[in-house]
């Protein structure tokens, strides 16, 4: 893969990938709906609408992977989860197929299964478990994915992602299992670009923490050895004693998991 598509590439994920892969690939094509950065070496950058498809096809011209980053990243009233998450992940898969790409990695996250217990260890198998609406537009992205795997040939990676931040470090005791570091989250993203071979798979984008409940095993065969582990950080994390909410706390989706809950957290098996 040489021609790279990033969309959201103005993005917290973006601008952390956009920097650590210039110059790795032919092209790397930098598309957001913000405006960005000019164009370095080995770069273009589009300005690009994902609810706009034609703009879409037309900015992934060429293009041999597309790295689907763009959407809204956290839970949002539905109009705004249905035409960024729903509509324009949909735009981007068929913009994809229609371009004749070869690869296509979506930005899923680990809310796509929050509502699982913690408990219990999750590998790519766990059928999915939604925390919010954000959650389902992530669950209908990957579906969207083995549709195009199955039915066009797509080779597609859905990259259920912890939590990524700017500062690159976990600030409360859920991300001690949930963070992934940026050299992390770039060599996960980087191995799924490169890799020769694979028609669908989901991985987990978390680093090596000690607590992580994420399990990447289905997919040792992209060779993704994450370098950080969030334990580094426990010590200071946990002497500030804030204690989780108590729904939060059940789940693996964390403070998602309370927002506008109405629900039995009893009957939650
Ligand atoms: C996500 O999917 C969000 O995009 C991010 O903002 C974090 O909240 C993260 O999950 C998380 O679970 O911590």
């Amino acid at each position: 893969m040489k021609r790279v598509l990033i969309t959201g590439a103005a993005g917290s994920i973006g601008r952390c990938l956009r920097q650590h892969l210039q110059g790795v690939y032919d092209e790397l094509r930098l598309a957001d709906i913000a405006p960005q950065a000019p164009a370095g070496p080995g770069e273009t950058v589009v300005q690009t609408d994902i609810r706009d498809m034609a703009a879409l096809e037309k900015a992934m011209e060429g293009i041999e992977c597309v790295v689907h980053l763009a959407g809204i990243p956290v839970e949002g009233p539905w109009e705004t989860v249905r035409d960024l998450n729903i509509d324009g992940c949909y735009n981007a898969y068929e913009a994809a197929r229609r371009q004749g790409v070869k690869r296509f990695i979506f930005a899923s996250s680990n809310h796509a299964v929050g509502f699982h217990k913690r408990e219990n260890l999750l590998d790519d198998s766990v059928v999915p478990r939604p925390d919010t609406r954000y959650g389902v537009s992530k669950v209908f992205g990957e579906a969207l994915g083995r549709l195009y795997a199955d039915k066009h040939g797509l080779s597609v990676a859905c990259l259920r992602i912890g939590t990524f931040r700017d500062h690159d470090a976990p600030l409360e005791s859920r991300q001690l299992l949930s963070w992934v570091s940026h050299r992390d989250m770039t060599q996960l993203v980087q191995r799924c670009i490169d890799h020769p071979e694979y028609h669908y798979i989901v991985a987990y984008g978390v680093s090596n923490n000690r607590r992580s409940r994420w399990n990447n095993d289905g997919v040792a065969f992209l060779g993704y050895q994450p370098q950080d582990d969030s334990e580094v950080f426990a010590e200071a994390i946990l002497a500030k004693g804030i204690v989780e909410d108590p729904i939060a706390a059940r789940f693996h989706g964390g403070f998602f998991c309370p927002l506008e809950f109405t629900g039995n957290v009893d009957r939650i098996d």
